[in-house]
């Protein structure tokens, strides 16, 4: 971890990836960005889901194994199990000790469901756990996450899923859409500047990590989409010439130098779709808001 951030610190353009953003105070700071105004994907994408439960759930096949990527406090989860009735769940996290309290919280309000806590990085390899049933499963990895991969990195995620999915399986999955650009840029730049802390904080979260001496008041938060890569990428911009040390290295960073800390990429339904094939997925069912922002999508193997 510590040679990965030094090597993009000292790279000719130089970047930290974003899971480094989800540090304790960085994830919360991306829950409260989850209710701004500005910021759409959570609450149109919980908006299709409540409208559209019934239909998924038909297209979905009840009682499969439903297999939560990301799942955090498991409560985009929970709220399908009455529709979707999993003969098992299975919740997959990075952060173990926060997902093991959701998964003791929900078995309590949900005992005759089967429920499995698993703590993992399945960015770099899925592993499920030996124990699991043998239904049909269903992937579930809501909230456009899959936006912070590259389209190529996107297709190999998917590809491990679709592997992972075997001949009945299933993934359902939330894809934020282009739009317009002022949209976009708001989202990913408010106006109480959350989104802006949440970037910063990863600096922060460097000098822990690093022992590096980041003073988050010498940078400056940008968020912009690039139409050509549709994209949005966001950095943090020197606001001045500064020298940052760190266990392993140094560097000098001239006044308007930036380190590249996030991509969230913007599909179309059909580039999304094509996407999905490429990964070996069969077909696809689709479902969007009525502005067409943002697309849930149910993949067969
Ligand atoms: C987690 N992910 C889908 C968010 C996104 O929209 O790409 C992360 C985020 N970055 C800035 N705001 C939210």
């Amino acid at each position: 971890m510590r040679n990965e951030l030094s090597a993009g610190l000292l790279a000719e353009i130089p970047f930290a990836s974003s899971k480094y953003l989800y540090d304790v105070l960085g994830s919360k700071l991306f829950e409260a960005i989850c209710e701004l105004p500005e910021y759409y994907p959570t609450r149109t994408e919980a908006a299709i889901f409540s409208r559209h439960l019934p239909d998924i759930a038909r297209s979905v096949e009840p009682g499969s194994i439903l297999i939560d990527l990301g799942a955090g406090n498991c409560a985009k989860a929970a709220r399908m199990f009455s529709f979707l009735h999993p003969s098992e769940y299975v919740a997959i996290d990075i952060s173990v000790d926060f997902l093991q309290e959701s998964v003791t919280c929900l078995q309590s309000r949900f005992p005759q469901i089967k429920m499995t806590g698993v703590g993992m990085d399945f960015s770099s390899a899925l592993s499920l756990p030996a124990e699991i049933g043998h239904d049909r499963r269903l992937f579930f990895y809501p909230g456009s996450s899959i936006g912070n991969y590259t389209p190529e990195q996107a297709t190999v995620f998917l590809a491990r899923i679709r592997e992972a999915c075997r001949n009945d399986g299933g993934l359902l999955i939330g894809v934020d859409l282009v739009k317009d650009t002022h949209v976009l840029n708001a989202a990913y730049d408010d106006a109480l500047g959350l989104t802006g802390a949440f970037n910063l904080n990863l600096l922060v979260h460097l000098n822990n990590l690093l022992g590096a001496n980041f003073d988050p008041r010498e940078w400056r938060h940008r968020a912009f989409f690039n139409e050509r890569k549709s994209r949005i990428e966001m950095h943090l911009e020197a606001r001045r010439d500064i020298d940052v040390k760190w266990s392993q290295g140094h560097r000098h960073f001239r006044e308007g130098q930036r380190i590249h800390t996030e991509n969230s990429y913007k599909y179309t339904q059909d580039s999304f779709r094509q996407l999905l094939a490429r990964a070996g997925f069969a077909d696809a069912r689709t479902w969007t808001d009525e502005r067409g922002w943002f697309m849930v999508c149910h993949a067969r193997a």
